[in-house]
């Protein structure tokens, strides 16, 4: 059973702004800049610190410790203290007995800014040497040899815009006071142990003065993973001065405005294949939009690099990537974390090349999938790999070849709508690319009564992670999944979390479970071997089985006879990714436990008149492993799909002046369910994965990427209409965007 759909269902769940408001609590609203870039001549809060029922104005200068929430590189400050780099970057937090009184009194905070010139295009920022940390060069063979033995060499540019996370739960916290000097958060975070650590530092305290609690998100997809921390130190900033508990709950504009999204790329490339159509080079050069600080960028940059190549073996490489400074809200951590930035310019090349060669796209894709040994251009060699397989059964149970027939047959017909179809496989690969951080704690307590309480450092935001660990921990302890309660995710019984993220919650997670209930699991056979003598002890379905044949003992009656010989009904355990590592000197490495692996068709029809267009039906062929769970790897491959159709087709990010102006649900469009098309989900069969978990495989980021096959079915409509090759690479491909192209308007 989920553990999480009753109470979902019935509206019982409980998010940090539904928790029972505790007795004299306060309310958190924030000043931010209005301006992409200055110097902050004078900030006067004097008249706000007046007003009705203001009881705190917090600036720069009341951080006890350390004014910095930067994690990789420490180059942003939780207020503005001297200088703001972006609009929405908070420079007061005010404190008040109501919510309406704290923003009623943002309009009294006076301040003067010195303007200084901004930018907000990558490419204007690399030009000038504005990047946020050094830029990546990832190379394999040689690629300037083998320019001269290519039948064509395909030269582009592809451009990908940014993308609000939309999490239905907007970045909220709940600070308490505890007793000596003890501060309660809860958060709406990925990362427990990162709003611990940065508040401590905040604050100029130990960690153990601070407890984070998170029971569970209302969404997040990596928006959370970084960006949730400073609203929670607001918080605990307020706990501080106040002594009374303090509650930040963003708007939708707010979090719209203030918080960072998806990186918006520009890249340049460069394809080389033989007269056959297999690839024999790709340079690129890609210039990642990082906003005004690094947040996660650099290890989203990285990741760009690692999936460059996408499903494909390319034998000759050489790929820059570029973090450039802009003065926009610094992008963070989105599902994919820049790899869908980089499996779609492999895509428009390989789409450009279709177009002047004459191989048909899919010829190509096929021709060059990797196979079984492939090496990727961080080193690492394929193993298990499902590329060609999972192409092959996407095309088969699609019926692509008839489908493509009959399109084209319906294009000849009609003269204004036209339909199109495309195959997207995929290639992801499960780890942090930070080696330390794949690493996870569970402590598995067994009560007397028989049931088990479990905690660990994963982090529920409605992707079922809670789900998978309960039924890890019934496998291994053989007893019913309603003996098993997932408690909150709490740094006082967990310490020192990973994000829940990189699609690796449940790998990472789950195998500390296993770990620690196998330790209970051994005790409790030494337990029940002394009391029943020789013969093997195995504990199937909540009884003991001695050498094979069941006898009296119950799972409850085992735990009672253990817990009165005083043996340990508790275990704690860590699991850490065996064999993984990463050379940055060398750009060289293993940084991925596996890879996962997966195809789609996507069929998609476009209004030629209007520019407008239906995404009909995907077909997806995905490498699950053994799944932990159908129902909810069913449910990610559909979320993650239409997030990833959203992201490349109507998604848009429009900015005056660095200002978001699409920052409401009625100019930034998302897929509903009525843009969602048709979908078939078949996992692979045969797929164990002994990489991770019970043979399973990470899910929550890999199905994003097929959405790159709705840009490039809608492609094939358009150019069916307009019967030219003529075409710019920029997603998101907007009605209005492919009004002007099947038009000529420019
Ligand atoms: N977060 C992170 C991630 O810190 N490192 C990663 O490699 C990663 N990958 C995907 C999503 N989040
Ligand atoms: Mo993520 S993009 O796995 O937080």
């Amino acid at each position: 059973m989920n553990d999480l759909t009753p109470p979902h269902t019935r509206g019982e769940s409980v998010f940090v702004d539904d928790m029972p408001e505790p007795r004299l609590m306060l309310h958190a609203a924030v000043f931010a800049s209005s301006i992409a870039h200055g110097k902050i001549k004078n900030l006067d809060i004097q008249k706000a610190e007046k007003c009705a029922g203001v009881v705190k104005v917090l600036t720069a200068k009341d951080i006890p410790g350390i004014n910095q929430i930067g994690g990789i590189i420490q180059d942003e400050e939780l207020l503005a203290d001297e200088k703001v780099d972006f609009i929405g970057q908070p420079i007061a937090v005010i404190i008040a007995e109501t919510k309406e009184q704290a923003k009623q009194a943002l309009s009294s905070i006076k301040i003067d800014y010195e303007k200084l010139p901004a930018i907000f295009d990558p490419r204007v920022a690399a030009k000038k040497g504005l990047l946020i940390a050094h830029s990546r060069t990832f190379n394999l063979g040689d690629v300037d040899s083998v320019w001269d033995k290519c039948a064509s060499i395909i030269k582009g540019r592809a451009d990908s815009g940014g993308q609000e996370h939309l999490y239905l739960e907007t970045q909220s916290s709940l600070a308490l006071p505890g007793e000596n000097g003890r501060i309660i958060i809860y958060s709406s975070t990925q990362s427990p142990s990162r709003v611990q650590n940065t508040i401590a530092q905040v604050l100029g305290c130990d960690m153990n003065a601070i407890e984070v609690d998170v029971k569970r998100l209302g969404g997040a997809f990596g928006g959370k993973e970084d960006q949730a921390t400073p609203w929670a130190a607001f918080c605990a900033l307020g706990v501080l001065y106040t002594g009374r508990p303090v509650k930040v709950v963003l708007d939708r504009q707010e979090d719209m405005q203030m918080t960072g999204k998806r990186h918006p790329y520009s890249t340049d490339y460069v394809l080389g294949l033989d007269k056959d159509g297999k690839i024999l080079a790709l340079s690129a050069e890609y210039y990642q939009n990082s906003g005004a600080c690094a947040d996660l960028s650099t290890s989203i940059l990285e990741r760009t690099l690692f999936h460059v190549t996408n499903s494909y073996y390319i034998p000759n490489v050489r790929v820059s990537a570029y973090p450039c400074k802009t003065n926009l809200v610094p992008f963070t951590a989105f599902r994919g974390f820049g790899a869908p930035q980089g499996m779609f310019v492999m895509e428009c090349a390989l789409s450009q090349a279709a177009d002047e060669t004459g191989i048909p796209v899919s010829v190509l894709q096929e021709k060059n999938l990797l196979k079984e040994g492939d090496q990727f251009p961080y080193g690492m060699k394929t193993e298990n790999c499902h590329a060609k397989r999972s192409f092959s059964e996407v095309v088969q149970d699609s019926k692509y070849e008839e489908l493509k027939r009959t399109i084209e047959d319906f294009n000849v017909k009609n003269r204004f709508i036209k339909k199109g179809i495309s195959i997207m496989p995929i290639c992801f690969g499960i780890s942090f690319t930070t080696t330390f951080l794949n690493q996870a704690g569970a402590l598995v307590h067994v009560y007397n009564d028989g049931s088990v309480s479990i905690s660990t450092g994963a982090v529920e935001m409605g992707q079922g992670v809670n789900t998978k660990i309960k039924s890890i921990a019934a496998r291994t302890l053989s007893i019913k999944l309603e003996r098993i309660r997932i408690e909150s995710t709490n740094t006082t019984r967990v310490a020192n979390t990973s994000p829940t993220a990189a699609s690796s919650g449940a790998d990472l997670n789950g195998k500390a479970v296993e770990i620690a209930c196998e330790i209970i699991i051994k005790r409790l056979k030494n337990v029940a071997s002394e009391k029943l003598g020789n013969g093997i002890i195995t504990i199937e379905d909540e009884s003991v089985y001695q050498a094979g044949i069941k006898t009296e003992v119950t799972w409850e009656e085992l735990i009672m006879l253990a817990y009165k010989k005083r043996v340990n009904l508790s275990a704690q355990a860590l699991y850490a990714t065996p064999g993984i590592y990463f050379d940055r000197e060398k750009e060289k490495g293993e940084p991925f436990a596996y890879h996962v692996f997966g195809s789609a068709v996507t069929e998609v029809t476009v209004d030629c008149l209007r520019g407008t267009y239906t995404i009909d039906k995907v077909h997806v062929v995905h490498d699950a492993g053994k799944s932990l769970n159908e129902l909810i790897d069913i449910g990610q491959v559909e979320g993650g799909l239409i997030q990833g159709i959203g992201w490349m087709t109507i998604e848009e990010l429009i900015y005056d002046n660095g200002k978001l102006i699409t920052d409401n649900l009625a100019t930034y469009k998302v897929p509903d369910l009525r843009f969602t098309p048709k979908i078939n989900v078949k996992f692979l069969e045969d797929a164990d994965n002994p990489a991770a978990v019970l043979q399973s495989k990470g899910i929550g980021e890999p199905p994003f990427m097929y959405g790159i096959g709705a840009y490039f079915a809608l492609k094939n409509a358009a150019q069916a209409f307009r019967k030219d090759k003529d075409w710019r690479y920029s997603a998101p491909l907007t009605h209005e965007k492919l009004l002007l192209y099947l038009h000529d308007m420019k």
